[in-house]
Order: structure tokens, then sequence, then C-alpha cells
């Protein structure tokens, strides 16, 4: 498998300098074959101990620095020690009306100075029920596909997120997963086969312990975004070994 195996914690709006200093002590000495990356609160980054772990942001502007009150960009995320940005998480598109098109532009934006976005997909649950599930998913595509080469685009991690598995305790089944994940790589195929080899797609939405590793199994997961169970080190650290 050319593709290295990757865990990512989306802590959301949650943690503080308590939460940072566990995780600094929990995770040093940790032993696992995958990329480990922790989206915190930004204001919380500049207090990890990044040795075993790298760490992102959770959202990004698309502009570069200028008049865009209350925004941070791409280069101070990267001085706070940023590798890694979260774009187009479905939380933002819904509560911030994030459009396709912004995320893509945003996921550019990372690309650009060497910060790997984290881009997000997914469908609610009546596109689910209507059988739409790969049109809709494909259009969320199809706006980073018109934004982006395909050299980016190889800069680039995809996130499957089916909304209805959201913090809902409902997790896609491992069959329901690798149809998406299968679709995503297929769609990206069809774009540049060497793009589609690389490109590592993670599952979110309700991963926890004890279903991480059937979920990594899949041919087409490469690894996870983990929001809830991101905030128990112990259950982060397993999750991250049931990626190897
Ligand atoms: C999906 C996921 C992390 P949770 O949003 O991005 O959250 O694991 O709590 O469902």
């Amino acid at each position: 498998n050319l593709r290295k195996p990757f865990v990512a914690g989306n802590w959301k709006m949650n943690g503080n300098l308590a939460l940072v200093a566990e995780f600094n002590q929990k995770l040093a000495n940790v032993k696992a074959d995958s990329e480990i990356v922790i989206c915190a609160p930004s204001l919380l980054l500049h207090a990890f101990e990044t040795h075993s772990f790298a760490i992102g942001a959770q959202n990004v502007s698309h502009l570069n620095n200028g008049a865009h009150t209350g925004e941070l960009s791409v280069e101070m995320l990267k001085e706070a020690g940023c590798g890694y940005a979260i774009v187009g998480h479905s939380e933002r598109r819904e509560d911030q009306g994030e459009s396709s098109e912004l995320v893509a532009l945003k996921a550019k934006q990372c690309v650009s100075s060497g910060v790997v976005p984290i881009i997000c997909v997914g469908e609610p649950l009546e596109v689910r029920e209507a059988g739409d599930v790969e049109s809709f998913v494909g259009e969320q595509l199809d706006a980073l596909v018109s934004a982006m080469s395909v050299d980016e685009l190889s800069k680039t991690v995809i996130a499957y997120e089916p909304i209805w598995a959201i913090g809902t305790g409902k997790t896609a089944s491992p069959e329901q997963a690798q149809e998406v994940h299968e679709f995503i790589r297929g769609y990206f195929n069809k774009v540049d086969a060497q793009l589609a080899q690389g490109l590592r797609i993670l599952y979110g939405g309700s991963v926890k312990p004890d279903n991480a590793e059937t979920l990594f199994a899949q041919k087409d997961v490469d690894g996870g975004l983990i929001g809830g169970a991101s905030l128990k080190a112990e259950d982060f650290i397993s999750i991250c070994q049931a990626a190897n």
C-alpha cells in the first residue's frame, strides 16, 4: 500500500490548555505507523509539543493577509506550527454557509503555502435515503477539480463524513463507507490515475476504538477524522493504533 495511514483528531470547539498538557504527556511515546494530527482550536495550538504528532487548524481563510476581520490566514497558521487544516467540514458548510467553491479556494490556499488541507465531503440523510449519494458527493468533488490542478490535488487529503453519522453515534457500516470511498477514488481516477492511487481518503463520523479497526481495514479507507473520541487521549491513541 503506497498510502500511509492517517488519523486526524478534530476537537471542534472543545478543549483547553489542560487537555493539551494531557495530550502532550500521553501521546509523547505513542508508537504508531500512521500519520497523526490533532486539529484543535487555533488558540491552543501554541501549547502542543509536537514530537509524535502534528497539529492542524479547523478552518482557514481563502485570502491572504489583509482587511478580513476575524479570519486567520494560512501563513499565520503555518507560523503557529500547523501542517494541516480541515476545510469544508459539514458543520462550517452548514453554520457558516460555506459553498463547495469557497471550500476549494481554501484548499488551494493551503496547498500554496505547503499546508495540507483535509477536505471534508459527505451527504445529509435525505440525500442518502433518496439514493443520490454519488451525485451529491460528486458535485462537491467537481468544485475541487475545477479550482485545483492535479499536482495541487495530490497534496490534499479527503475526508468522507456522512452528515447523518456525525456526532450521532450512528456510524456508517464498513461496507457503506467502502462504497463511497471507492466512488471517490474512482472519481479521481478519471482525473488522473496516479493521483487517485496516492490520495488518502479518511472516514469520519462516530469513529470509536471499537469500530475503527474494521472501518480502516476497508480497501479504500486510509484512516479517519475523529471528533468526539479524539477528546479522550486513550481512545484517540487506540484509534491511531487501529490504523497501522
Ligand atoms: C465528524 C467527526 C469528526 P464525530 O464531524 O470530524 O465527528 O467523530 O464526533 O462524529
